[in-house]
């Protein structure tokens, strides 16, 4: 029976003292680890109570929501809400952002979040996840000036996510280090598990989802044919893959062992910027990889440095162990230095010719 346990009130009253965290944000961060608690009990009992299964509603993506999407997001909403300095909410469930003050002062916060992402497993009883991002609001704006809330990853004072699997843990970074809080079953804490979580810089695992093969663009085909040639390919090692269809899943697994997520833009969903959402999917998950020590990258750039243009944007991602990273980016370049997609457009023309 460990002695010294470590809630995240213990530890963020810590990083008070320490490193000056603002109170308010210690109190945010106990709002939303109650929101997740929430939604954590919902996907538990969603057959008993009816939670499961589609609404008759889509997103702003245009994807349809299911009700534990709604649940999490009104979870989400409802406990955030509490906190008097943040200023405005976007959420991937709503098109509209939420402005919750009638004056928004300089040093309140914007909180971004996904409620719950990865939520196609639910119905097959794979785990799911929440993903959260915070920044503060530089200046006095005009409440309802949504372009105010474009703030790039590298203005995040902290980011997190809350996995619902076997177990339920809460993943933050303020800045100094990742940490993992698992929730005890009984006094509902959350408690420290893995203190400063370190992302090893080499790996022997890949996520991608192969399916889209035909789509990718030359440099992700490259690193993945290397990975699969296995110990007689230019790697000279066995590669293990995994896609769970969770981000969340992933990435903690990353953060947990090492490996490298990718979900590239490609041809296929290029026109749209990517799959993923740069503000509450790309740079939370990205300030956290970087904090424990991997790369966040597009693969022509830092992931926190892309410059925002809309709440619901989406971006290339690649993020994990800094040497395979740097591995894709430097396919990247040698492909953008050989004239890129335009180059073997005009290739393959002049072959069909
Ligand atoms: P969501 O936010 O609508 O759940 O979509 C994001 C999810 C990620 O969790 C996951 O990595 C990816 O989409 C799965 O995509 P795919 O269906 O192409 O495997
Ligand atoms: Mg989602």
């Amino acid at each position: 029976m460990p002695y010294d346990i470590l809630t995240l009130r213990r530890f963020l009253l810590q990083e008070y003292r320490t490193h000056g965290v603002e109170k308010d944000l210690v109190f945010l961060l106990e709002d939303i680890a109650t929101a997740c608690r929430e939604i954590s009990f919902a996907t538990r009992n969603g057959a008993f109570s009816g939670q499961l299964g589609a609404t008759d509603s889509t997103n702003v993506q245009g994807e349809t929501q299911k009700q534990l999407d709604v649940f999490a997001n009104d979870q989400f909403i409802s406990h955030i809400r509490n906190c008097s300095r943040v200023v405005a909410l976007v959420s991937e469930e709503l098109d509209e952002v939420i402005w919750l003050k009638r004056t928004a002062t300089a040093g309140d916060y914007i909180v971004y979040f996904d409620p719950l992402d990865g939520s196609s497993n639910l119905d097959v009883n794979l785990s799911v996840g929440s993903i959260f991002s915070i920044a503060h609001l530089p200046g006095r704006v005009q409440v309802g000036d949504d372009k105010a809330l474009l703030r790039a990853g590298t203005d995040q004072v902290c980011a997190g996510y809350s996995i619902y699997g076997p177990a339920t843990s809460l993943v933050i970074t303020l800045g100094n280090g990742v940490h993992e809080f698992a929730n005890h079953l009984g006094t509902g804490e959350f408690r420290v598990v893995s203190a400063n979580m370190h992302v090893p810089e080499d790996s022997n695992e890949f996520a991608i989802n192969c399916s889209r093969y035909a789509d990718w663009d030359t440099p992700v085909r490259t690193y993945v044919e290397e990975c699969i040639a296995g110990t007689e390919g230019p790697r000279g090692k066995r590669f293990n893959m995994r896609w769970t269809g969770s981000m969340v899943v992933d990435i903690h697994r990353i953060l947990t062992r090492g490996g490298v997520f990718l979900y590239p833009d490609d041809r296929d969903n290029r026109d749209k910027g990517g799959k993923l959402r740069l503000m509450y999917e790309a740079n939370p998950m990205g300030f956290l990889i970087e904090q424990a020590g991997g790369l966040a990258s597009t693969g022509r750039g830092r992931i926190l440095e892309i410059p925002p243009t809309s709440v619901h944007q989406r971006a290339s991602v690649i993020l994990g162990s800094k040497n395979e990273v740097e591995r894709i980016e430097a396919h990247y370049r040698d492909f953008d230095a050989a004239g890129g997609i335009e180059a073997e457009k005009k290739a393959a023309e002049a072959e069909a010719s």
